[in-house]
């Protein structure tokens, strides 16, 4: 009970994750969930966790993209429309790990 009491101090303490919200780590040269699944509305949050390494989120349908995150940057967006949106890192795009998808249901 006493852990379980910390545990939830230690994250309201840090501030970055809110209900209907969903956090998305990177490092390694990975998005840590290559697919996230959210509702209509809810804010996609990207975090750089790299030691020295820049990456960037952007959006094949164009339109939105992240500036060059440094490491500790984060980027979000709020999905208003159900539907399916792929991205990539466009500076690494050609690894595999650095593709992802954010599923919107409605
Ligand atoms: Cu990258």
């Amino acid at each position: 009970m006493l852990r379980f009491a910390s545990g939830v101090l230690a994250v309201l303490a840090a501030g970055t994750v809110q209900a209907g919200e969903t956090v998305v780590s990177i490092a390694n040269y990975r998005y840590d969930r290559q697919t996230v699944v959210v509702k209509a509305g809810d804010t996609v949050e990207w975090r750089n966790d790299e030691k020295r390494t820049s990456h960037d989120i952007t959006f094949m349908e164009g339109g939105a993209a992240s500036e060059r995150l440094m490491p500790g940057d984060a980027f979000r967006r709020t999905f208003a429309a159900p539907g399916r949106y792929p991205y990539v890192c466009e500076a690494h795009k050609e690894r595999p790990e650095m593709k992802g998808e954010v599923v919107v249901e409605p």
